[in-house]
């Protein structure tokens, strides 16, 4: 796959107008300014709904599907959750269905996971693909062999059942999802994912919202494009393709939800392919950032922008008590012009098409239409002072930290994207770590574009952004597994690695814009 120089790519950024054919319908899109691409959106539009003299936006709006809970079974004082892989298909715009995966029964994404910190958990895998597949349970601090990486197959036909392994994550927002090698871009895009929810005592005490599908919200945020395979339309592409050219929410076109009048908590996850989010509401409100990837912030952090790089999660508190019943609101990707983005932000490129471009690129569009409604009796209706105690998290600091090391992303123009230099190879350890010691890792983007950087077996504190505690921001001062990591920044983190992986399921770290990460812009450690 030849890589087009992205810095020529970026010198193109402005309102440039360009002539697009999407859909049979010809239209004109200004790059970020808002309200452009509305044509080609409404027609396509009215092809979700069937609508063809539809002119409301909202003309296809489908109900925000939900992921059902998985009930563990519980044995012997170990608590087992069962999941199966299988190939599907989803009726999502007129005319053939889309070819998808999904776990158990589902026809894109699976069911949510609710582990309790402290059981005892066991995870079973059966693939029912035609292809081998891997399931990597994404944030939770768990030893090598279960963590289900590149080396952890799982072929087509057969079942995986992991050691059972403690529970030894915070309250927050996992997720799990494919993580073979080369084909984790293509799983991804077919719907193979799902949410992981841990819940602990702490979490518990707090008056939160926390009744699932109700108030609080799981919602995985992405985009796809949709192509012709093998003379069948409306197929996801997943090959020379970065973005996708439609948002959806939980596998959801277009999608709305009506929320209750209160407070309501959104877990946020970006499950792109390499499209940042910079999120924020269409009004301009300010929502509470409540935790991080790997637990609750100790207090709510107050913001109306939220940057999210593939792989991230962030659970937020929206406000709606002051909202009338039936007013509508919408969660945005504010991702066009005059957002103080620059070239490097994924998603931010001019094109309208091609491997880099989107008709989402460069735009602000909606990822979910809010419709208030009624509020529940027993609504939360103010949003607490503090949150979590976040023991431990303080003792990650550069100067407790015994070892340092430095990685570089490199490569990326024309050749793929690799970590000092070299590749993936499922047979090269790039890093060995002493088990129990505290590091501080500099990851270093390069020039060439950004990246979200994550790594498994522990949850790190970011200290900080080119060698600066002050630019980091406050919603990602707590507990976290993945970063953005802009183009021509570092970030620095610090760990302690409690877990254990060996040369035969070592643990990867790994850029998560998961195009990067099949081209080799992966690594593998070792701890003991
Ligand atoms: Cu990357």
């Amino acid at each position: 796959m030849t890589r087009p120089t992205r810095t020529h790519v970026g010198l193109l950024a402005g309102g440039v107008a360009v002539t697009v054919l999407v859909m049979g319908a010809s239209s004109t899109l200004l790059g970020g300014q808002p309200g452009v691409g509305r044509l080609a959106q409404r027609r396509f539009l009215d092809k979700l709904s069937g609508d063809a003299g539809g002119s409301n936006q909202q003309t296809g709006s489908r109900a925000l599907w939900i992921p059902p809970l998985l009930a563990g079974t519980a044995s012997g004082g170990v608590t087992s959750y069962d999941l199966a892989l299988s190939a599907a298909s989803k009726p999502l715009v007129s005319g053939p269905a889309t070819a998808t995966y999904g776990y158990n029964g589902n026809d894109f994404w699976g069911p949510t996971l609710i582990l309790n910190k402290g059981e005892m958990a066991r995870m079973t895998v059966r693939n029912s693909l035609s292809e081998a597949t891997t399931t990597h349970w994404h944030g939770l601090l768990v030893p090598g062999p279960v963590d289900g990486g590149p080396h952890q197959m799982v072929e087509a036909g057969s079942t995986w059942t992991t050691d059972p392994f403690v529970v030894k994550n915070n309250a927050a927002t996992y997720w799990y999802h494919p993580h073979m090698h080369a084909t984790t871009q293509k799983q991804l895009t077919l719907g193979a994912g799902g949410f992981i929810i841990v819940r602990d005592a702490e979490e518990a005490a707090l008056a939160l919202p926390r009744t699932y599908g109700v108030d609080d919200i799981p919602l995985v945020l992405t985009s796809r494009r949709f192509t012709t395979t093998s003379g069948t339309a409306n197929q996801f592409q997943y090959t020379a393709t970065a973005y996708g050219d439609y948002a959806m929410a939980n596998g959801t076109l277009n999608a709305s939800v009506t929320l209750p009048k209160q407070v309501v908590r959104l877990r946020l996850l970006n499950a792109e392919i390499e499209r940042d989010y910079n999120l924020g509401f269409s009004d301009g409100r300010t929502f509470r950032v409540i935790g991080s990837d790997g637990g609750l912030l100790g207090a709510p952090v107050p913001v109306t922008r939220l940057v999210m790089a593939p792989g991230e999660r962030y659970e937020v508190l929206v406000e709606l008590g002051g909202d009338a019943v039936g007013s509508t609101l919408d969660l945005m990707a504010y991702n066009g012009n005059g957002q103080g983005l620059a070239f490097g932000f994924g998603g931010y490129e001019p094109a309208t098409s091609g491997e880099f471009g989107s008709l989402l690129n460069a735009k602000n569009f909606s990822l979910l239409r809010i419709t208030v409604g009624a509020a529940t009796a027993d609504g939360v209706r103010t949003v607490p002072a503090s949150l979590a105690s976040q023991a431990g998290l303080s003792d990650l600091a550069l100067g407790t930290a015994t070892q340092a090391r430095a990685v570089s992303i490199t490569g990326g123009v024309p050749p793929p994207f690799t970590f000092d230099g070299r590749g993936f190879s499922h047979d090269y350890v790039n890093q060995f770590v002493t088990r129990g010691t505290t590091e501080a890792w500099t990851i270093n983007a390069g020039g060439i574009f950004s990246h979200s950087f994550h790594i498994h077996g522990v949850q790190f504190r970011i200290v900080a952004r080119n060698g600066s505690a002050a630019q980091v921001k406050p919603y990602e001062q707590g507990w976290k597994d993945t970063f953005y990591l802009p183009i021509r920044e570092t970030v620095t983190f610090v760990a302690r690695f409690d877990e254990v992986a060996d040369e035969r399921y070592p643990y990867m770290y790994h850029c998560h814009m998961t195009n990067h990460e099949d081209e080799g812009l992966m690594g593998q450690f070792v701890v003991r």
